[in-house]
This record gives structure tokens, sequence and C-alpha cells, in this order.
């Protein structure tokens, strides 16, 4: 080989040489940087799954700023001040890259994963504790991953055990309050049962999982999943699969499913969608007589089922705009939803399919997290914003915002109780994390302001079944849930806990209570 034909093929190589390099650079990049939250495989953990088909709402150029500065509202943290703008751009061009071996998760791999511990009616029926089953506090500690069962008029802990990786969404019991579903991020379902202490059965739904949903007869389990691109129906009483629905347009472009929720008047299950502008109804059977009639929920369940779409099948309700986060009316005819992009909110009547109204709620209002309750005659809804130190109050029946409360910064989470004069909005981001503001619900303004713990973020607050205490976390490795007197606002009690985050009174969730998350 003469000189010039060595010097040709250097040329020639060195490209690819240095190509591989930066594949094995890159690669290393993302294993340290970005695994530990969105796996090894990028199929998803604390973290999304970060693979093509789950990035479509996402341009690389937006993706390369989450990098650097972080994504809002989420655990996503900024690495402009680790990584290059070099790095950066190749680990964008990583998670653009389809995977070697794309992911799957069969009806196959459902099945097979499925364990059941404990066969329905293989353990006694009564509690094996004095506490009042209806007032139990479920504790989802993320720290170490652990739930701790507490007795909501004591306030004693009753018992803590181990949950799945990442539990995430509200823990969803059975209307007799006896079981309880967790959902994990990595996919599992846990039906756990309160009254033994013992998790009956499990099963795991899909990869990436977003939340789960159980019907109002306590027959079903709905899971909606990010990865695959799914809703997996699952029967209660085993976690037995029943039903696997592809979720994709009528054109087959598939979607994340942003959540699902049970509307127990309509008698369905109810799911927005992340990639396709759609919502989804799936009908489960109706029962004879309605099982819940409790709480705000007069009307007999699934009397308002205005469709005739057979049981389990789907009704595709056309949205216009994605739908990122949502929350529904009392008797679930309206979705109140907000892409995270888009400058507002919009109503849709889930009868008609239309939108019905436009929310000016710029600075991503966090709709799931919303409540209700009764104000001079009308029934107004309350928001916290995730970019907007604000709390926006809607009439909810010209849908007209009639108040915008000032707050110490954007929140997460809102909480209050039919029996409580006060609704409760944490101050989750920024300087002031330590800080929650009382609200009364009668004027409409911020009566007192609550820093329980400096410097540790104070979040999430759930009442007992009787609107008179609640229970507040100091989201911290090293936290507490608080005891609150609901009126008197006095602290009452500290219970030290992991990180916790949740908090699920069995009542307050089996009633709907107007002024906790469903
Ligand atoms: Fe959540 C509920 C979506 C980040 C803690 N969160 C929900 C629900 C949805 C949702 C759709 C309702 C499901 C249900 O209860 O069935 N959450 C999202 C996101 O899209 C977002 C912004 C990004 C993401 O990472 O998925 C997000 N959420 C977080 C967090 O970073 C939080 C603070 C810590 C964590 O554990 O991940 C968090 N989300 C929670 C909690 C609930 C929740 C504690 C249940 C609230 C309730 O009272 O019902």
């Amino acid at each position: 080989m003469n000189f010039l034909s060595l010097v040709a093929r250097l040329v020639f190589f060195l490209p690819a040489v240095s190509a591989l390099a930066n594949e094995a650079d890159t690669r290393t990049l993302y294993r340290t940087q970005c695994a530990a939250c969105h796996g090894e495989a990028r199929l998803g953990g604390i973290g999304p799954a970060l693979l093509p088909g789950n990035l479509s709402r996402l341009k690389p150029d937006a993706a390369g700023q989450v990098i650097r500065d972080g994504r809002l509202a989420s655990q996503m943290p900024g690495f402009g001040e680790t990584l290059d703008s070099d790095e950066i751009a190749s680990l964008v061009e990583w998670i653009y890259r389809p995977p070697e071996t794309p992911p799957s998760w069969t009806k196959d791999d459902i099945l097979a994963s499925q364990v059941v511990a404990f066969p329905e009616g293989s353990l006694p029926n009564e509690p094996l504790f004095d506490a009042d089953p209806l007032n139990l506090f479920i504790v989802v500690e993320t720290g170490d991953h652990h739930a701790s069962v507490l007795d909501g008029d004591s306030f004693e802990r009753i018992h803590r055990f181990e949950t799945r990786y990442a539990l995430h969404g509200g823990p969803k019991y059975t209307p007799d309050g006896r079981y309880v579903f967790f959902g994990s991020r990595d996919g599992w379902i846990t039906k756990y049962d309160l009254y033994n202490l013992e998790v009956v059965a499990e099963v795991r739904a899909g990869i990436n999982m977003r939340n789960i949903a159980v019907s109002a007869d306590g027959r079903y389990v709905m899971a909606a999943n990010y990865l695959p691109h799914s809703l997996v129906l699952f029967d209660a009483h085993e976690l037995d699969l029943m039903k696997v629905y592809p979720v994709a347009d009528e054109a087959g472009n598939g979607s994340r499913v942003s959540a699902v929720y049970a509307a127990p008047p309509r008698g369905s299950f109810i799911a927005a969608l992340k990639d396709i502008e759609e919502v989804w109804e799936i009908p489960w059977p109706l029962p004879i007589e309605p099982v819940v009639s409790t709480g705000h929920m007069s009307t007999p369940l699934a009397a308002g089922r205005s469709h005739d779409t057979p049981n389990f099948r789907v009704r595709r309700i056309s949205v216009p705009d994605y739908l990122d986060d949502f929350f529904f009316d009392l008797d679930y005819r309206h979705v109140i939803g907000a892409s995270r992009g888009g400058q507002g909110g919009m109503v849709v009547d889930l009868d008609s399919g239309e939108k019905v109204a436009d929310l000016p709620l710029a600075g991503m209002p966090h709709l799931g997290s919303g409540i209700t309750w009764e104000y001079e005659g009308r029934r107004v809804m309350a928001t916290p914003h995730l970019s907007k130190a604000a709390v926006s109050i809607i009439d909810m029946q010209d849908w007209s915002v009639i108040k915008t409360l000032e707050t110490d910064g954007p929140g997460f989470f809102m909480r209050s109780h039919a029996n409580s004069p006060y609704a409760w909005v944490d101050v989750f981001f920024g300087p002031n994390r330590d800080r929650v503001h009382v609200i009364d619900k009668a004027s409409l303004e911020i009566v007192e302001t609550l820093i329980p713990e400096p410097g540790k973020t104070a979040a999430h607050v759930e009442f007992d079944r009787y609107g008179k205490k609640l229970l507040l976390s100091i989201w911290d490795d090293d936290g507490a849930v608080i005891v609150y007197d609901g009126d008197t606002l006095e602290e009452l009690k500290r219970i030290p806990m992991r990180k916790p985050s949740g908090k699920y009174n069995v009542w307050n969730k089996t009633r709907y209570e107007e002024g906790t998350s469903h």
C-alpha cells in the first residue's frame, strides 16, 4: 500500500471510528446521567421512557432544553452545569434513536407476571385490628418504597410494608374499602387486603405505567400505560387479564395514555391520551342496584349513561387539543382539560363530544389536583398552577374565572373536605416550598400560611373521613406526616416517615368526597 492510499484509507475510516467512540461515550453518558431514572434501556423508571415513539410531541431542540434546564413539575433536574452542549446534543440524538430491540410487553408477558398469593375467599373477612376500617389512611412513602396504614382516629400506625418500586398516582379502593390497588411507574398493579394486611395478588400491566382506575363496583381495574401504548383491563378479584386495548388513532398512530379514571355516574372508564386528540370512554357492565350512593353522588350509578357503546368497547371522543392533565365535574358530564404547552384549559361535554368553553388559565393549571365546593349557592372549582404562583377559582356554571389568588409559589396539590371551611394548597416549587396556604372557602382569601418545617417541602394534604383533622407531608427522606386540627389549624402530632408523598383516606376516596382526588 502506498502512502497516498494509506492516507485515503485512514480518512475513510476515521469518521466511522470516531462515530463509534462517540457512541460509546454517549452510552456511558446516558448510563451515568440518565439511566437511574429513565432505565438502562430507556424504558422508563421514575422518569418516563425515552424512545422515539414516546417523544413525538417533543422536538429535539426542546428535548435539549429539558436536559439543560430540567422539566417543570417533574423530578427532572437540569444538567446545564454538568454537561456541555456537545454532550447534551449527543444525548438528544441518542434518545431519538430507535432501540436495538423494540420493547414489547405482550399478553403472554402480562399473564406470566400474575401472582396470586391469596386466592379470593382464603383470608378472613374481618379486620385484624380495632380501628375504623373506613377511616384508615394509606400513606405512600416514596423515600424507601413503603406504605403505611394509619388509624384515622388515633393516628397510630397499624402497619408498614414494602411496595413496588416508585408508586405513582393515588391507590384506588374497592367500594367497601377492604382492598386497595397500587400502581407503580414500572407497570405493576398490587392488590392489597387492608383487613388482613397482605398483598393478595399482583400483575405487571406494562413497562412504563401512568396510573390505574377501579370501577365503581370494584370489579374491574384499568391500567393506563406510556409503554406500550395501551390500556389494560383486569378482573379485580385476582387480577386476571381481560383485555388489552392498543391505543392508537384510526390511522394507527399510537399514543401514550395521560391517565385513566373511573366515572361512576357514567358507568365507565375515561382515559385521556397524550399524543392523539381523543378521549376514550370504556363502559363497564351496569349493576342492577347502585353500589355507591353516599357523598355527593346522590344519583344512582351510571343513571346518566347517554351512549350505547357496548360494555368494554371504546367510544372515541375527539377533542380540540391533547389532554395532559384533566379533571371532571361532579356528575362526570364534563371533562376540564389542559395540554402542557397550551395557553389555557378547555371544557368538553362528554356526551356531545363538543367543547363548551375555553378556560383562560395560563401557567399550567394542575387540573388533576383540582377540588370543588359550594360558594354563594354555586359550585366552584379551584386549581393550583405549576408554573405560576396562583390558585384559580372557576365558576362551574359558566366556566368563568371568578378569582385568582396570589400564592408564595407554584403549587402541586390542593385539598379540602365538605365539612371543612378551608382549602389547603402547597407551594411545591421555588424558595417557599416549605409553606402551605390555607384558603377560606367562604371569602376566597388566604387566611393563614404555615411553615411546618423550615427548609423542607411541605405538600399534599388529606382529611380524615369527618373533615375535622388532616395529614400533611414533610416531603423529605427524613420526613414526617403532620396531623393538624382542621378548624384551629393547630399541629396535633408528627409521625416520622421516609419521604411521604400522597395520603389516601378510605372514606373520602370511596365516597368520592368533593375535596379530594378520585
Ligand atoms: Fe404525579 C397523581 C401525572 C409528577 C406525585 N400524577 C398523578 C396523576 C397523574 C399524574 C395523571 C393522577 C393519577 C391517579 O391518581 O390515578 N405526575 C404526573 C405527571 O405528568 C408529572 C408532572 C410528570 C411525571 O413524572 O409523570 C407528575 N407526581 C409527579 C411528581 O414528580 C411527584 C410530585 C412525585 C412522584 O412520586 O412522582 C408526583 N402524582 C403524585 C402523587 C399523586 C399523583 C402523590 C396522587 C395525588 C392524589 O392525591 O391523588
